[in-house]
């Protein structure tokens, strides 16, 4: 859906929990793809994003972002400090 944000995450991640912290802290609502708990697979991601190496991958609305320090460029591009 073009207004959904996804974060596809994996446990033992701490790029991802930064990742998901910034969302929240902006309140932007994400749908979380983990891929730890069997729901979703790499494969799926490497479908998404072939060029995949690591997570968290994000797309905001519809567009992709990358990882977590590219959500952090994003939100100091557009004038949204990370608290
Ligand atoms: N610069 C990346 C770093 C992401 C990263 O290093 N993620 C780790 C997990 S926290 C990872 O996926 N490592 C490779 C792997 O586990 O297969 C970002 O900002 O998202």
């Amino acid at each position: 859906m073009e207004s959904q944000t996804i974060v596809w995450t994996k446990e033992n991640c701490p790029y991802c929990v930064k990742a998901k912290h910034m969302l929240k802290t902006k309140g932007i609502k994400f749908e979380e793809r983990n891929l730890s708990n069997g729901e979703w697979t790499r494969e799926q991601l490497l479908e998404a994003a072939p060029n995949a190496r690591t997570v968290p991958q994000i797309w905001m609305h519809g567009q992709y972002i990358g990882g977590a320090d590219q959500l952090e460029q994003y939100f100091e591009d557009h004038d949204m400090w990370v608290n």
